[in-house]
């Protein structure tokens, strides 16, 4: 175990001789030869043509014609930060890394947000998975959990991942659409494959669209081992259970930011750590006996099932903290390479079939990506403690091994570097009895693709549910091929009777009453001949964690106001709700028609950071309406202001008015409609400050979309 402390800035100790800064020096070369004019090349003459002699241009544009590298296959669009985790008390009984075993440690971790399926420049708020990458930099070398904000997987084995990923990317022939799952090939392959179902309900909740990286789960998905100190194995199942609650936004609104501003989610984390806000989260860790590996109602090795938290609960472990931004998006966020197969001693792998596979993607993918063996040398990827080996030579190596051997064993080196024991912390991979026939086949046991989806659907509020039935509608509408609807609405008939009816009717189309061969065809010389899913039916039949209306919503810290405001706003409204809102932890922007100091009616002065035309409704969690006659009057006849309040009740936010605005209020649609809903707030601002801050933090006030009191 471990002895020494790793300072929680260990990893950016480490990587401070590759900072460059350009303070105070001279512009160089790259052969560090100082620059004396960068705005002109060599002419032949004032007039005259360029001269291939100029070396210091050529070294410019050459740099700059290989300045891409190729974007990730999937996860291209990600945001990342650094920051560290803690542990709250050891785990020794279950595995022997070092980092689980010493609560004084702070481990150094790079923490990798992305979506899936669009390109590096697409919309943060597509539908979509989101990637949960952590690299922890531990004493005993880097250990990387891979995960996504979603605890299941779409398929079962590796094999099916490069069409799974054809399927859902841009269709080939015409590269449509971006970053979105709503059409023809996707629906296609996912009416093809029974074994997505429990996936899919997760992919058209309001997981798929969250308020903030800040606010999402994270899953390792695979069934994991824990090994300990005697070498016993148990299974672990690893969550991230972030502090903040798990928040989501509405559709209408995901569409809208992505069209306003794409970075949404980039900017939210940046700007949460720059203002010292870090997001945390709890690890959490569900860990099952090895002898009850087959005591559960679906195989653990399963990567489209969970283990219900009522069946076993989630124990938390530690918390990981965000506490600072990358220096450089390319060097760090670009070039980090993760990887499912980096483990340290007292974690190990299950026969997980998509974990298997995934254990050769991650390093092959990074030789493309990154250009050769070496990307372990750039600095974001480095352990913190040294790297010994007999690997050599390749592009771009930065090391300089030193010495005549380079092979194992040997005399003429002293026989270094030397093997560790199991005790002096030398991995050794856990002994698992492997006794069987070597076969193509898939386990009958991963045959029940229905079941957990049905306990998703039903653990869901019916608020949820509607979001869901309305996403399949949206997705499914976009697919041109009748038969590829009809498929699919067989599929979620299997999950849902009611579900598949509500979707059938927005579509046009009807549930077909049964739909004969589902699943990928298999040659009559196959063994097993079929693969037919097997119904079953859960013995729970809610699970609180799965539906977000049982998160926490007792806290406001991080959320975004906006205080419409116009000349003669009343400054005391203005600071009394402030003070109430940014005591309790919330962001207060003023929004005004025009950027310029807005006159007060005491003649003081505030500065509106936002106008209600280069800002939206979309970007924050509420709004409040201070008072002050000339602003109020201003705010009631600008339509961009009302509509910043029509589109806010919209999206059911909290909205706050000072008992001297109700004029605003007049002028919206929904003045009519709020009598009963908590969510509308009027009065003094001193006296409805508390109910404000309870209604923010309730979220969102869904039920108004029911009796679809909402325009569009
Ligand atoms: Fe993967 C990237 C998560 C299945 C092959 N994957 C990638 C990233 C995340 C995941 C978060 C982005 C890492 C980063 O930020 O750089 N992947 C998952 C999860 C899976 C999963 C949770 C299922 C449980 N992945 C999966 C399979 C394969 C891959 C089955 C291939 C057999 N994944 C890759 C990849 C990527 C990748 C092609 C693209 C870029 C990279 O690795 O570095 O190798």
């Amino acid at each position: 175990m471990p002895t020494r402390k790793t300072p929680v800035d260990a990893k950016s100790a480490e990587l401070q001789p590759d900072r460059e800064s350009p303070a105070d020096q001279f512009m160089t070369t790259n052969q560090g030869v100082k620059v004396n004019d960068d705005n002109n090349s060599l002419k032949a003459g004032e007039r005259g043509s360029t001269l291939l002699e100029d070396f210091i241009l050529r070294e410019k544009i050459t740099h700059f014609d290989h300045e891409r590298i190729p974007e990730r296959i999937v996860h291209a669009r990600g945001s990342a930060a650094h920051g560290f985790f803690e542990l709250y008390e050891p785990m020794g009984k279950f595995t022997k890394a070092g980092f689980l075993n010493n609560t004084n440690i702070k481990t150094p971790v790079f923490v990798r947000f992305s979506t899936v399926a669009g390109s590096r420049g697409s919309t943060d708020l597509a539908r979509d998975v989101r990637g949960f990458a952590v690299k922890f930099y531990t004493e005993e070398g880097n250990f990387d959990l891979v995960g996504n904000n979603m605890p299941v997987f779409f398929i079962q084995d590796a094999m099916k991942f490069p069409d799974l990923v054809h399927a859902v990317k841009p269709e080939p022939h015409n590269e449509m659409p971006q970053a979105a799952s709503a059409h023809d090939t996707f629906w296609d392959f996912i009416s093809l494959m029974p074994e997505s179902a429990h996936m899919i309900m997760w992919l058209m909740s309001d997981r798929a669209i969250p308020r903030s990286y800040r606010m999402m789960e994270g899953f390792g998905v695979h069934t994991f081992r824990f090994i300990n100190e005697k070498n016993e194995a148990s299974f672990v199942k690893f969550h991230w259970k972030p502090l903040l609650g798990v928040h989501s936004v509405a559709w209408d609104e995901a569409q809208n930011i992505s069209g306003k501003d794409p970075d949404y989610h980039r900017r939210d984390l940046w700007e949460a750590i720059e203002s010292g806000n870090f997001p945390q989260w709890e690890l959490g860790v569900q860990i099952v006996a090895e002898k009850d590996e087959h005591s559960f109602e679906f195989d653990l090795l399963d990567p489209t099932k969970i283990i219900p938290e009522e069946i076993v609960p989630v124990q938390r472990i530690g918390k990981l903290t965000l506490n600072r931004n990358p220096d450089n998006f390319f060097a760090e966020t670009e070039q980090v390479a993760f990887h499912v197969g980096h483990i340290v001693p007292g974690i190990d792998f299950t026969n997980d079939p998509l974990l298997q596979g995934r254990l050769f993607s991650y390093t092959d993918t990074q030789l493309i990506r990154l250009g050769g063996p070496n990307f372990h040398e750039i600095p974001i990827n480095r352990p913190v403690v040294p790297v010994h080996n007999n690997q050599r030579d390749g592009a771009m190596r930065q090391q300089i091994n030193t010495g005549r051997t380079s092979y194992h064993p040997n005399t003429l080196g002293g026989g270094c570097p030397f093997q560790a024991k199991m005790k002096e912390g030398g991995f050794t991979s856990y002994a698992e009895r492997i006794d069987s026939k070597k076969i193509r086949e898939r386990s009958e046991s991963f045959l029940d693709h229905f079941s957990q989806a049905t306990l998703f659907f039903n653990s869901q509020s019916d608020e949820e549910k509607e979001h869901i039935v309305k996403a399949f509608t949206f997705e499914l509408s976009k697919v041109e091929t009748l038969a590829v609807r009809e498929r699919m609405l067989g599929i979620i008939a299997k999950v849902d009777k009611g579900l598949a009816a509500a979707v059938a009717y927005g579509i046009g189309v009807s549930v077909p009453k049964k739909v004969a061969q589902y699943n990928f065809s298999v040659p009559a010389d196959a063994s097993p001949k079929s693969y037919e899913p097997v119904m079953k039916k859960s013995s729970l039949d809610r699970s609180e964690a799965l539906s977000m209306a049982n998160t926490r919503k007792d806290s406001i810290a991080t959320r975004k106001i906006a205080f419409l405001v116009a000349d003669g706003v009343n400054a005391a409204s203005v600071a009394a709700m402030k003070k109430a809102l940014e005591a309790a932890g919330a962001v207060v922007e003023i929004v005004a028609p025009r950027l310029g100091p807005v006159v007060a009616e005491d003649g003081t002065e505030i500065n509106p950071i936002k106008t209600f035309t280069n800002s939206s409704s979309v970007f924050y969690d509420a709004l409040y309406v201070p008072g002050g006659t000339n602003s109020v009057a201003t705010l009631a006849d600008d339509a961009d202001a009302v509509h910043f309040l029509n589109e806010a009740f919209k999206h059911c936010k909290a909205i706050a008015a000072d008992a001297d605005a109700d004029q605003v209020l007049e002028s919206t649609y929904f003045i009519n409609k709020i009598e009963g809903d908590d969510g509308v707030i009027v009065g003094e601002p001193k006296k409805i400050a508390k109910d404000f801050i309870g209604a923010i933090a309730q979220h969102r006030f869904w039920e108004r979309e029911r009796p679809r009191k909402v325009p569009a």
